[in-house]
């Protein structure tokens, strides 16, 4: 059938979802999630639907939330209308090159390379058909739970609505709510799949380069950083550490002895992240090759009769079909030696698939190329054409995907085309290797880095926004584009710190590790081919400040754990815009160069070269400048912005748990005092949580969770210490608390004990022993 009409079924799951289930066929097909579990949800809710004007309307407690209309298929593809209200902020789809706002845009779904990207590039490496739909009333969502190819036309076509066409014959839909815009995140991720709770070291920083090609390099990197003083807690093999890139081997030359390297890493401090590419060399005798040709692993031509080839780094390449749970296994299995030796997390690489080119269309491509010359600007410096691989840009003149009519198979032995599963690639790809993890570090945590993803791969891996630019546009448009992944759970995300492609200036570098000190991932990484972005690498006066930069990371990593903790536990993202915080603050709705970290701290990162102030606007409440003091807001200031200045602000009634201790590695050096700085007013609260870092044994409630009150009245600090779980024994055994407030403040009692405390300018100060209560 290539028109007509589509049946549309309708289903409550939840107070929280509402699911619409469209198909060509006569008879309604349930199809499989590769993400939703919907066994976990209540079946309670107080949805209900209905037909009017040709419209489905989806409505909560008797009030009207949506409706769809014009629901067809055409061309293949089915296609609908969102109708939207026109006062409504529409934000969500995640990793775009773009500002938060998602009005008069067109949006793809459909994982690609997208090398250098710029704005207005689309698709990107990772898809999350979600949007939400944000007004002071009743906040809604609507995730369109399909892996292939979805289209959506906001605004474009037709004023206030948000076309989708579907390039399928069914899709499953859910509209989502929650009671204020926080809330409908949460539950999105819920939907999804709660956040992976990473180990203690991954949210310290991390050192990458394309690639540190020597056993020498690694080692001189890592000594450099502990000869300096700058904190450090992973260091990246990038492919070159492999045997003419094949994945799960070694170059022996260049690295003779991996045991005998990480073995001195750890020793240092350092965690070690190795690069696993998805393309397998077709050569005879590479084990990786014959053991998948054992299992009938790889993916297949059309006619079912060859495995599928594309040329990616070794040259020519077949790629696993990870739709298997049999495939995800002999993956996770190639990782023993990996982990073996030490490796301590995995970074998934070019997993959109991306591919250079396909086998066959090498030739076509030389003949383009000679006939177009145009194509040849395309070819951007540090890439030559071999007969292996063409560079990766040209990939966007020619389709460098897995062809749509590719076919895998799945667990049941049917057949299943490229094109209905492409976007979940990545996510199974993920699963084989937290799979590995489990198998090799049973009770280890699990550090997995991926490019490309889908919604829900948040509970396998952290993501970053791939090949960026050394370019201050990259720098400032990374904010919304994390926010806006973290808004669409993909949490635990950075961008390359200092910019990927062409060459870092010492301004930028400074201004960027400002700013990548708050990423919830903070990776410094390059590419070959342009000048070196390590901490020091244009020395003084850069290097003091960019030290400062990632020591002001380590001081903030009490709050960000429990951060990440909350993530996890709750389903909240670590760093979120605004309006998540401030919901009836219309002013915050089109905030893009500030993020909320967590609920209490606000930074307005620098993002412009010779600044020397900028304007930030401060939500809501009263904020305390964390840099000079001041008490101000709600609405716009100026904040100096001299080259070591990273305007930072404390939420009025609100605090934030830090360390002053010098730490320079996560894994090795121990926290051994925490600072907690409270701007109250009337009263905060704040939760501190640690755990050892490294086990599951979180989840068995081996963990450490603190509850601090403080409240302020008439003159007097009243502090309640509430320790609400305590199987985990933290490091710590000082708590320095900083109180500030406009109040005048002349009392402390601890737990209803009157305590001590010194008056340094407009705050009180006071230490109390953390198990002495
Ligand atoms: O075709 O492994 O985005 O981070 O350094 C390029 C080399 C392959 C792309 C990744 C980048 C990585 C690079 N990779």
């Amino acid at each position: 059938m290539s028109e007509g009409n589509v049946k549309v079924n309708v289903k409550p799951i939840s107070d929280n979802y509402f699911k619409i289930l469209i198909n060509i066929d006569k008879k309604m097909v349930q199809y499989r999630s590769f993400v939703v579990d919907e066994e976990q949800f209540k079946n309670k809710s107080n949805w209900s639907s209905k037909i009017e004007d040709n419209r489905l309307k989806i409505i909560y407690n008797d009030e009207e939330l949506t409706a769809f209309s014009d629901i067809h298929f055409k061309d293949g593809k089915i296609v609908l209308s969102n109708e939207i209200d026109k006062r409504s902020y529409i934000y969500g789809f995640g990793e775009k090159v773009l500002w938060l706002n998602r009005r008069f845009k067109r949006l793809y779904s459909w994982n690609i390379d997208q090398f250098i990207q710029v704005p207005l590039a689309d698709p990107m490496y990772k898809s999350v058909p979600f949007y939400l739909v944000v007004n002071s009333k009743k906040p809604f969502g609507i995730y369109v739970d399909h892996p292939g190819h979805v289209v959506f036309d906001v605004d474009v076509e037709e004023r206030n609505k948000v076309k989708m066409y579907i390039r399928s014959s069914h899709a499953t839909i859910y509209v989502i709510r929650g009671k204020d815009v926080k809330q409908l995140v949460s539950a999105f991720i819920r939907l999804t799949g709660k956040p992976f709770m990473p180990p203690k070291w991954a949210i310290g920083y991390h050192q990458s380069r394309y690639s540190y090609e020597t056993y020498e390099e690694v080692n001189s990197v890592a000594s450099k950083f502990r000869e300096i003083g700058i904190p450090c807690d992973a260091i990246y093999l990038d492919i070159d550490y492999m045997d003419g890139y094949k994945v799960f081997t070694w170059d022996k030359d260049r690295f003779p002895d991996p045991d005998m390297m990480i073995k001195n890493l750890h020793d240092k401090g350092f965690k070690i992240v190795t690069i696993i590419d998805v393309g397998i060399k077709v050569e005879k005798g590479y084990f990786v090759f014959e053991e998948g040709l054992k299992i009938d692993a790889f993916i297949k031509e059309p006619e079912d009769k060859e495995y599928f080839k594309g040329t990616v780094w070794p040259g020519v390449c077949v790629f696993p079909d990870f739709l298997r749970s049999k495939v995800r296994e002999w993956w996770a299995t190639l990782h023993k030696g990996l982990f073996e030796i030490g490796v301590d997390g995995i970074w998934n690489d070019m997993n959109e698939p991306a591919i250079f080119l396909m086998a066959n269309k090498v030739r076509d491509f030389a003949k383009h190329l000679c006939e177009n010359i145009e194509s040849l600007e395309k070819v951007k410096r540090g890439f030559t054409i071999t007969t292996a691989g063409l560079s990766p840009p040209i990939v966007k003149s020619l389709d460098g995907f897995v062809p749509i009519d590719a076919i895998h198979v799945d667990d049941r032995g049917e057949k299943v085309l490229h094109n209905d599963i492409h976007n979940v690639y990545p996510l199974l790809q993920a699963k084989a290797s937290v799979k590995a993890f489990r198998n090799y570090k049973p009770n280890k945590r699990w550090f997995i880095l991926s490019r490309s993803g889908f919604a829900g791969i948040q509970s396998y891996a952290a993501v970053w926004t791939g090949d960026n630019v050394s370019d201050w546009l990259h720098l400032k448009i990374s904010i919304p584009q994390l926010l806006s992944l973290s808004i669409c759970g993909l949490v635990f995300c950075g961008a390359d710190v200092g910019g990927f492609a062409d060459n870092v200036e010492p301004e930028l570098l400074v201004r960027w590790m400002q700013v990548g000190a708050f990423y919830p991932l903070f990776r410094n990484h390059s590419s070959k081919g342009t000048v070196r972005q390590e901490p020091w690498a244009f020395g003084e006066p850069y290097t003091s400040y960019i030290k400062e930069a990632i020591k002001l990371r380590y001081r903030f990593v009490p709050y960000l754990y429990r951060l990440f903790y909350q993530a996890y536990a709750y389903c909240l993202p670590i760093i979120r815009p605004l309006f998540l915080e401030f919901p009836d603050d219309e002013e915050s709705y089109s905030i893009n160069d500030e993020m909320m970290v967590g609920e209490s701290l606000l930074v307005a990162p620098i993002t412009t070269p010779g600044s020397k102030a900028r304007a930030v606007y401060l939500p809501k409440v009263r904020w305390l400048c964390l840099n000079d003091g001041s008490f101000l807001g709600p609405g716009w200031v100026m904040a100096s912005a001299g080259i070591k200045d990273i305007p930072l602000y404390l939420r009025e009634d609100s605090a934030i748990v830090t360390t002053e201790d010098e730490v320079c590695s996560l894994s090795k050096d121990v926290i051994k005092n925490i600072t907690v700085q409270a701007f109250v007013n009337k009263e905060a609260k704040m939760l501190i949580y640690d755990d050892d870092g490294e086990t599951m044994g979180f989840e068995k409630g081996e963990y450490y969770l603190a509850e601090l009150r403080i409240e302020v009245k008439d003159g007097i600090v009243n502090l309640k210490f509430d320790v609400k779980n305590e199987f985990y024994k933290p490091s710590w055994e000082k708590i320095k608390l900083k109180i500030f407030s406009e109040r005048s403040l002349d009392k402390i009692y601890l737990n209803s004990r009157e305590i001590s405390f010194r008056k340094v300018g407009s705050k009180l100060e006071t230490e109390f022993e953390a198990y002495n209560l």
